[in-house]
């Protein structure tokens, strides 16, 4: 049983302070997976107070391109900053985590969808270790670079591997409805764009509303949820909002 983990950069992250770290939380978190037991586990990690503001400040998103190197460098650094934390305590939990970096792998078309082989990843799965991934900066057909959010390459990687199921881990329970309500299921986007709030802070792919737009995209069902269903994910359920199409 595969599984695609998307931790989100606003639970590992103070995203109201610039390159800021939840240590309590990515502690959380990485016991939670170093205590969980699916036979293969890929982790996918968010931007948060890395990469969102640095990237909005070079005036790179998901939907703008860039051309400028020490921008792309730029969010490059900032997105490897965090990672590298992610992947120290990871390990020190006792998670076989290893790095790889998606820019390596990925292009994004016009359309806005990524192509990228993930060969290499299933290897180091059936290796016996967890590859672990991030919201990045990738090459766009329209000769630039372009940001990949954490979620695309969830999802791209769910659909490449066959996963069996896909978990979003974010700072909130749930897609709240307005009266801060965790909507149990959805459907269709028309059900409840009017219901979900903007993000908070930085950022620069979209939010909690992209999100449920690229989940309704996909024929697995997804989960999202927050930090306190995480075990409770790992170990096989559905807490939280589950979005698949009707
Ligand atoms: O936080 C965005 O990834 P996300 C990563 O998953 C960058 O949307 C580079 C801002």
């Amino acid at each position: 049983m595969t599984t695609v983990l998307k931790i989100g950069g606003s639970l590992i992250t103070d995203k109201s302070d610039s390159h800021t770290i939840d240590e309590r939380m990515l502690d959380r978190v990485a016991a939670a997976i170093a205590g969980a037991d699916p036979d293969a586990i890929v982790l996918v990690h968010g931007g948060g107070s890395f990469g969102h503001p640095v990237a909005a400040a070079h005036g790179i998103t998901d939907r703008d391109i860039v051309c400028d190197p020490r921008a792309i460098n730029a969010v490059v650094a900032a997105m490897t900053t965090l990672h590298e934390t992610v992947l120290e305590v990871l390990t020190d939990a006792g998670v076989p985590a290893v790095s790889v970096p998606p820019r390596a792998i990925y292009r994004k078309r016009t359309d806005g969808t990524l192509e990228g082989s993930t060969e290499t990843i299933a290897e180091i799965l059936a290796a016996g270790f967890i590859p672990v991934l991030h919201g990045d900066v990738v090459v766009h057909d329209a000769a630039g670079f372009s940001v990949a959010s954490g979620d695309g390459i969830a999802l791209h990687l769910a659909g490449a591997l066959e996963a069996d199921r896909i978990g979003l881990c974010t700072g909130v329970a749930g897609v709240l409805d307005r009266d801060g309500k965790v909507i149990d299921r959805i459907e269709r986007f028309g059900e409840v764009a009017d219901a979900i709030d903007d993000p908070e802070g930085t950022d620069v792919t979209g939010g909690m509303a992209r999100k449920v737009q690229t989940l309704l995209e996909m024929s697995t069902p997804a989960t999202i949820f927050g930090i306190e269903q995480l075990d409770t994910f790992l170990a096989g359920n559905r807490p939280g909002t589950t979005v698949s199409r009707a």
